[in-house]
């Protein structure tokens, strides 16, 4: 076992005179050595079973209190290989000023981007789609829905809509919605976005490999072509621990104020 997770069981003696729960003792000795930098962040924590003995305590305390910090995202399981101290975030800073795409605005900070497919092809629209596309319950919806990642960490959850009319193969759009919309000439070139706060579900905290119930954003882009008509209608899951949305504001002078 490390010199550090030594470190974990001698906080835990200095502390175990306090009276508290045995796995509340446990838990906030394994949190001071995360944040003290004793372990970090891909670091793997000794087994339950060595935990338990070298701490003189039982297994299910010790699980307890991991299983406490698994749920706070201070630590993460992987399936047959143990239990790791979480990775840390680099957060990205996303301008909301500019149209850009996830692949663009990766590519610009140096990351390797890939999207995992959850979803693509043409369904009959749901009512929300045919008001915002404009489409009739005739037509045929395009859906693109992708789990976005950069540097091997999912950052989004983005379930895109377009009308088939302009997106007639989702399968063959490659690695870019918008590089493909570029090539047919539906690039957007304005979009309105809404963003706002939401605690992950299961589903989502999974592929997002958050706990359940974290926060997230959930953010709804409408895209515009120049002629006004909306090209894309997209609703996404972003990781609330990794970005920060940006906007420049400028005060208005006595002209500008009252128009919206
Ligand atoms: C951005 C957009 C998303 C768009 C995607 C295209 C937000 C919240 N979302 O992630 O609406 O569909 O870029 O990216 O900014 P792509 O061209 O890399 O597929």
């Amino acid at each position: 076992m490390s010199d550090a997770a030594d470190q974990i069981f001698a906080t835990l003696k200095q502390s175990s005179q306090s009276g508290a729960p045995l796995y509340l003792q446990l838990r906030k000795s394994i949190e001071d050595a995360v944040n003290r930098g004793l372990i970090g962040p891909g670091d793997a924590l000794p087994s339950e079973r060595d935990i338990a003995t070298k701490a003189d305590i039982s297994r299910v305390t010790v699980r307890k209190a991991v299983q406490d910090l698994v749920k706070g995202g201070i630590l993460v399981q992987r399936h047959g290989s143990g239990t790791f101290v979480a990775p840390r975030m680099e957060r990205v800073e996303q301008s909301l000023s500019r149209l850009t795409s996830f692949t663009e605005d990766m590519a610009r900070r140096g990351m390797a981007v890939r999207s995992a497919w959850l979803d693509r092809g043409l369904y009959a629209p749901s009512p929300d789609e045919m008001m915002v596309l404009g489409l009739s319950s005739s037509e045929l919806v395009a859906r693109v829905s992708r789990l976005r990642i950069a540097n091997d960490t999912p950052l989004a959850i983005e379930r895109a809509s377009l009308s088939a009319s302009a997106l007639p193969d989702p399968a063959g759009i490659g690695s870019s919605l918008y590089a493909a919309l570029e090539l047919t000439g539906n690039r957007p070139v304005r979009a309105v976005q809404r963003i706002s706060a939401a605690n992950l579900g299961d589903a989502d905290a999974r592929l997002l490999e958050v706990p359940p119930g974290v926060a997230g954003l959930h953010i709804e882009r409408i895209s515009y072509l120049a002629s006004g008509k909306v090209i894309e209608f997209t609703r996404s899951i972003y990781r609330g621990d990794a970005y920060d949305f940006v906007a420049e504001l400028r005060l208005t002078g006595p002209s500008e104020e009252g128009r919206p």
